[in-house]
């Protein structure tokens, strides 16, 4: 009988399975006999939280305590990367389970950011739907019994049959124009956590999937009065200084510790599974990602890899850290293993469920993870000038990480081990490394299909790449 089989012939979830396989500590004894039912998933995606916007991250300026707790209760993801280092492709790849070049939706908007005289290549263009032929994480878990909730920024598509309510969303949230307020003055991030709540609530009693998407801390940097007041005052410290930016944190914070205040009213932590992971990396212009090289929109550390916490029952109270890259598109195969889902039949799904990591009884079997950006985006800041990033594609092997850049083909290569920064290319200085895995990325090219563009653009003007006096 093989796991699927099993898992068919028990009625359980892989969850239970688990905890009736391994020693999970007080933690198992406690839960025994309450595991009769799938486990409930609540995934909380920030917009832009960079990787130290945390206090268990580092930072001594935001002030986390309901999230720190989170990732004490959890295991934290030291190596965790989004699929893209800007928000609709991170989300194209977290609901599809599919890298980039199988949706094409690449990056936000158009490929063709910024002035067109510095575009040396013409992009390849983008999509800014998840197409329907794309089985979606909602569709997959509300297959299974499952009661799923979308709530706040969706970014796959605002007209049927692309809305979240057209992709196995039972219930959703969305926001009504720009900003962190609604129409009648609530602060959004309170308001989305009310909507999460009250699902939680209305769900107890069946299998349920809380998609809750903030759009904090996404520009407008808008946070609540008596809360940026509280950080006027306090002095910046690790190049975290920006009152209204820490207060929107903090209101993130206050968020999730309502969240798991409700489950833990309705008698619910022990059966729920909390995901905690940010969209891309932090916005240079509000916070620092240091001692990470660049920031939301590279490829570069400090535009992918991400603060990310999961809590499961099975290994709770461990606060384990665990350095084993893990990518955005693993959580939809984690789920489906801890809910004892089949995989779409016929579907690829890219990511690999990382259970043996969260139980900490394996590893992983694939030893590398890949990003594909064929677009520009314009700088935000002049430190950043002529582009933040111009059409690159990248990928994770162990300690390394190599970069390649589509105008020339040029590579970089990195040990983040030894140099977590991206100071040191190390290229030239080991060519047979960089060989290899250029050749690696070509090959998961080809596997994907993801095309490279090549076709020169008309009205480059190599001089406009000169900064004026
Ligand atoms: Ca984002």
């Amino acid at each position: 009988m093989n796991r699927r089989e099993f898992i068919k012939a028990v009625g359980l979830g892989a969850a239970s399975f688990l905890a009736s396989g391994c020693s999970r500590g007080a933690g198992a004894g406690a839960n025994a006999g309450r595991r009769n039912r799938k486990p409930n998933f609540v995934f909380i995606l920030i917009d832009d939280l960079g990787w130290k916007d945390l206090g268990f991250m580092g930072s001594r300026y935001y002030e986390t305590p309901r999230i720190d707790k989170l990732a004490a209760e959890g295991v934290v993801f030291t190596s965790a990367y989004s699929n893209a280092p800007n928000c609709a492709p991170t989300r194209a790849c977290l609901m599809s389970g599919q890298y980039g070049p199988r949706h094409g939706v690449y990056t936000v908007g158009t490929p063709q950011r910024g002035p067109s005289q510095r575009r040396k290549l013409i992009p390849t263009p983008n999509t800014t739907e998840l197409a329907t032929k794309h089985v979606t994480l909602a569709e997959a878990l509300k297959s299974a019994g499952y009661t799923c909730a979308c709530l706040g920024k969706w970014h796959l598509g605002s007209k049927s049959p692309f809305r979240p309510q057209d992709r196995g969303f039972d219930v959703t949230y969305e926001r009504h124009g720009r900003g962190h307020f609604t129409a009648d003055g609530q602060y959004l991030t309170d308001r989305l956590t009310d909507e999460a709540v009250e699902f939680i609530k209305a769900n107890r009693d069946k299998p349920f999937f809380v998609y809750l998407s903030h759009h904090a801390v996404h520009t407008p940097i808008q946070a609540k009065p008596e809360l940026v007041a509280k950080y006027e005052k306090k002095p910046p410290v690790g190049g975290h200084n920006n009152p209204a930016y820490a207060a929107m944190i903090e209101s993130v914070d206050q968020s999730v510790g309502r969240v798991l205040d409700k489950l833990d009213e309705l008698n619910l932590s022990d059966d729920t599974v909390v995901f905690f992971f940010s969209d891309n990396g932090g916005h240079a212009n509000f916070t620092s990602i240091e001692p990470l090289r660049g920031s939301k929109g590279t490829l570069y550390e400090g535009g992918i890899r991400v603060p990310a916490i999961i809590r499961a029952p099975d290994a709770r109270a461990s606060g384990r850290r665990c350095d084993v890259p893990i990518i955005g598109l693993d959580f939809y195969p984690t789920m489906l293993a801890l809910a004892g889902v089949p995989q779409p039949s016929g579907y690829v799904l890219d990511g690999e469920s990382i259970v043996p990591l969260l139980t900490g009884t394996g590893t992983l079997q694939r030893d590398a993870i890949f990003w594909h950006f064929p677009a520009y985006l314009e700088p935000y800041n002049d430190g950043q000038w002529p582009w933040r990033t111009t059409p690159a594609g990248a990928m994770r092997q162990g300690d390394w990480k190599l970069i390649e850049f589509f105008e020339d083909r040029r590579v970089e290569l990195y040990n983040l081990r030894d140099d977590i920064g991206e100071t040191k290319d190390l290229a030239a200085r080991l060519p047979e490394k960089a060989k290899e895995m250029r050749e690696r990325l070509s090959d998961w090219r080809d596997k994907v299909k993801a095309p490279v563009p090549t076709r020169l653009n008309p009205e480059f003007n190599p001089q406009s790449l000169r900064r004026n006096p």
